[in-house]
C-alpha cells in the first residue's frame, strides 16, 4: 500500500472529506455524509447582495437575485456526484493531489431551476459555442492564479437535466456545497458541478482554463493532449460488512450466510450488472440489482454469501448499459483521475471469541 503521504496531502484530506462507506446504506446521502471537494477556500457569501449575472453572447444580459431564481419553475432530482479523483491514492507513483481511496461520492436531492429556459430567456446568439460557469472561489493551482471556472458546450448546457440548484436534501445549500447556488450536471464527474456560481458567460470560442484543459484530463505526461473528462465511468461499492478493526481497518465477520450490499452508478446510462467475488476475482457471482430510481442516481445491489472461516478478499464490479466495465486494477495517469478499478476489501471470518 502506498505510504509516505505528505503533510500537504494530509491538509487536503482533512478539509475534503469522503463519504464513510457505510453511508452507501442510504439512497439519499444524509447531510454531512456527502463527500466534499473544494480546491481553494469556501467563500462566505451574503445572499442579500449576491447576484447571478448572465452575459456574453446573449441578446439580453440578466442579473438575478436568489428570490428571482427561487420564483422560477423548480424541480428536484436525486443525482449521484463523484469526484474524478476518486481512487487516486491507489495509483503508483501517486499523483500528488487530494488522496481519495474509494469514498468521494454521494447522492443528494438537488432542487433548483433548469438552466436551459434561463439561457433561452437571455437568448443565445447564433455564434454561441460554449457557456462558462464562474465560482466565487479563487486560488493558485499549476502556477496559475484563477477563479474556479468550467465551461460546457452550448448543446450540453441546454440539456433538460442541467440545474441551477439552491437546495440540497430540502434545505439551502450548506456553505461547503456551494451556497447560495451551484450547477448540477447529472452524470458528469464532480469538476463540472461548479459551486458558489455567480456568473454565466456565453462564449463564441472554446474556453481555455486550468480546470478545463490542464487538470481534468486523462493524460500520460505533460505533452500528451489526452482526453478531457466528462461523464462518470461505472463503479460499484459495497457497504463494508461486519465490524472493523480500529488499527488495520480489516473487517471481522462471523461465519454463515451474510448479505453483501452496496450501490453502483455510471454517467453513461443505467447499471446493467454488478458481479461479486469473494476469492480475489477467481470466481464471480451476479448480484441482485435494483432498477434505477431516477435517471442519474445510483442503484442498489445485494448478494448473499455463505461466509467460511479464514481471510478473504471481497470485490464488486459494475458494468453499465453502454458496456463500460470496471477494470480489475488501476490504470495510471498523470493527474490520477477516473481510476474506477474495482473495490477490494480484506475480511476475516471467524467465530467471535466468548466474552
Ligand atoms: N467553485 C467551485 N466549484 C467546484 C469545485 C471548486 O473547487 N470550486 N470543486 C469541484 C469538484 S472537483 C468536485 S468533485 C465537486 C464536489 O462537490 P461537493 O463538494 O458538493 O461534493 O465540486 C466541484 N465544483
Ligand atoms: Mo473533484
Amino acid at each position: 500500500m502506498a505510504s509516505d503521504f505528505t503533510l500537504e496531502e494530509l491538509q487536503s484530506a482533512t478539509r475534503n472529506h469522503g463519504m464513510p462507506l457505510e453511508g452507501l446504506a442510504y439512497a439519499t446521502t444524509p447531510p454531512g455524509m456527502h463527500y466534499v471537494l473544494t480546491h481553494f477556500d469556501i467563500p462566505r457569501v451574503d445572499p442579500g447582495t449576491w447576484r447571478l449575472e448572465v452575459d456574453g453572447r446573449v441578446a439580453r444580459s440578466l442579473c438575478l437575485s436568489l428570490e428571482d431564481l427561487r420564483a422560477r419553475p423548480r424541480v428536484t432530482q436525486p443525482v449521484t456526484l463523484e469526484c474524478a479523483g476518486n481512487g487516486r491514492a491507489r495509483l503508483e507513483p501517486r499523483p500528488h493531489s487530494q488522496p481519495w481511496l474509494d469514498e468521494a461520492v454521494g447522492t443528494g436531492e438537488w432542487t433548483g431551476t433548469p438552466l436551459g429556459p434561463l439561457l433561452q430567456q437571455a437568448g443565445l446568439l447564433d455564434d454561441a459555442k460554449e457557456v462558462l460557469f464562474s465560482g466565487l472561489d479563487r486560488g493558485e493551482q499549476g502556477e496559475i492564479v484563477q477563479w474556479y471556472q468550467r465551461a460546457l458546450s452550448a448543446a450540453d448546457s441546454l440539456r433538460p437535466e442541467v440545474l441551477l440548484a439552491d437546495e440540497m436534501n430540502g434545505a439551502p445549500l450548506p456553505p461547503q456545497h456551494g451556497f447560495p447556488l451551484r450547477l448540477i450536471v447529472p452524470g458528469w464527474y464532480g469538476m463540472a458541478q461548479v459551486k458558489w456560481l455567480h456568473r454565466i458567460t456565453v462564449l463564441d470560442e472554446p474556453f481555455w482554463g486550468y480546470q478545463q484543459n490542464v487538470f481534468y484530463r486523462i493524460a500520460q505526461d505533460d505533452d500528451d493532449p489526452g482526453v478531457q473528462l466528462t461523464r462518470i465511468y461505472p463503479r460499484a461499492l459495497m457497504v463494508p460488512p461486519g465490524m472493523p478493526v480500529f488499527e488495520t481497518r480489516e473487517r471481522l465477520l462471523s461465519p454463515g450466510p451474510l448479505t453483501l450490499h452496496g450501490r453502483a452508478w455510471s454517467g453513461w446510462g443505467a447499471i446493467a450488472r454488478v458481479d461479486v467475488s469473494t476469492d480475489a476475482g477467481e470466481h464471480w457471482h451476479q448480484s441482485e440489482l435494483e432498477p434505477p430510481s431516477a435517471p442519474h442516481a445510483w442503484q442498489a445491489w445485494s448478494w448473499t454469501w455463505e461466509a467460511e472461516e479464514g481471510r478473504h478478499e471481497l470485490l464488486c464490479r459494475a458494468t453499465d448499459a453502454a458496456g463500460n466495465v470496471q477494470p480489475l486494477w488501476p490504470r495510471w495517469n498523470l493527474k490520477g483521475v477516473a481510476n474506477n478499478a474495482v473495490q477490494r476489501l480484506a475480511v476475516r471470518v471467524r467465530h467471535e471469541p466468548e466474552a
